[in-house]
């Protein structure tokens, strides 16, 4: 149990993080140890599809052992590469009532989790961390992802589906029964190479018929390590579009 920066009481057993990595040696462990440490009793699910073991040894050692953090190597158990599969996995493996998945790689403030926690725990079932700016990225990135953004957000309206803030958002929490059953009905619609769940999700589900809330954040800069977002990524993109 904890109490946060509001004065509500929090029980952080009930939460897991989902970490997916890929090759995030610099930053994973760093990240796991932040979260261990301010998140008493919270739950890690590392989803790793790193090409070598070197992520997940780093982050077995900084867990020395703790039973909430489990590493799960992909390539090494043949599950489906990719960001998407490695996040449905965690949040279908997660043995709590909460997921919260976020990137390895410190551009998504663990500080953050607490807000997340706190909503989901108010009942929401989606609570996602919407980027409010962007620090790092040239302009270039900033105008293709915005306008994907409102492309995206044409197809939920225009589909009578759920929206919110940041509909591309990597950095989200779920009520984990609830995602199970939506992904379990609609398994086709998640493109499991790509790399925008959340957008899959909401493509799901109908307008207005869950609770979601959205948690304002910075988007910082890489705390080392480098960026996976290309071309193919891209191109998952467009087929999350029409699938
Ligand atoms: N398991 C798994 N994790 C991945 C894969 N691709 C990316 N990731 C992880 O997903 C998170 C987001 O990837 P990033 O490369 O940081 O993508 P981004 O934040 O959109 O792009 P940058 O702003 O350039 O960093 C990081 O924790 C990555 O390690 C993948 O294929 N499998
Ligand atoms: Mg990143």
């Amino acid at each position: 149990m904890a109490i946060d920066i509001h004065g509500k009481v929090v029980d952080y057993k009930k939460f897991t993080i989902v970490l997916p990595t890929l090759n995030e040696e610099e930053t994973a462990p760093r990240l796991v140890h932040k979260l261990m440490d301010r998140y008493k009793g919270i739950h890690i699910i590392v989803e790793d599809d790193s090409s070598d073991a070197t992520t997940a040894e780093k982050i077995r050692k900084i867990a020395s052992g703790s039973k909430s953090v489990k590493i799960v190597r992909r390539r090494e158990m043949q599950k489906i590469k990719g960001l998407s599969s490695s996040v449905i996995d965690g949040i279908l493996s997660s043995d709590t009532e909460y997921s919260i998945v976020m990137d390895a790689d410190f551009q998504h403030p663990y500080e953050k989790v607490a807000d997340i926690a706190r909503k989901l725990d108010e009942g929401y079932n989606i609570v996602v961390a919407n980027r409010k700016e962007v620090k790092e990225w040239p302009l270039y990135r900033k105008i293709i992802s915005l306008t994907l953004i409102r492309l995206a957000d044409f197809i939920l309206t225009a589909e009578g589906r759920q929206r919110c803030d940041d509909v591309f958002s990597g950095f989200f929490g779920v009520r984990c029964n609830f995602f199970a059953n939506i992904y379990r009905n609609n398994s086709k619609r998640f493109v499991k190479n790509g790399f925008k769940i959340l957008f899959d999700l909401l493509k799901c589900i109908d307008k207005g018929s869950i609770k979601i809330c959205n948690v304002p954040y910075s988007f910082g800069t890489r705390g080392g390590g480098s960026s996976k977002a290309g071309v193919k990524q891209a191109m998952a993109l467009l087929k999350s579009f029409i699938t």
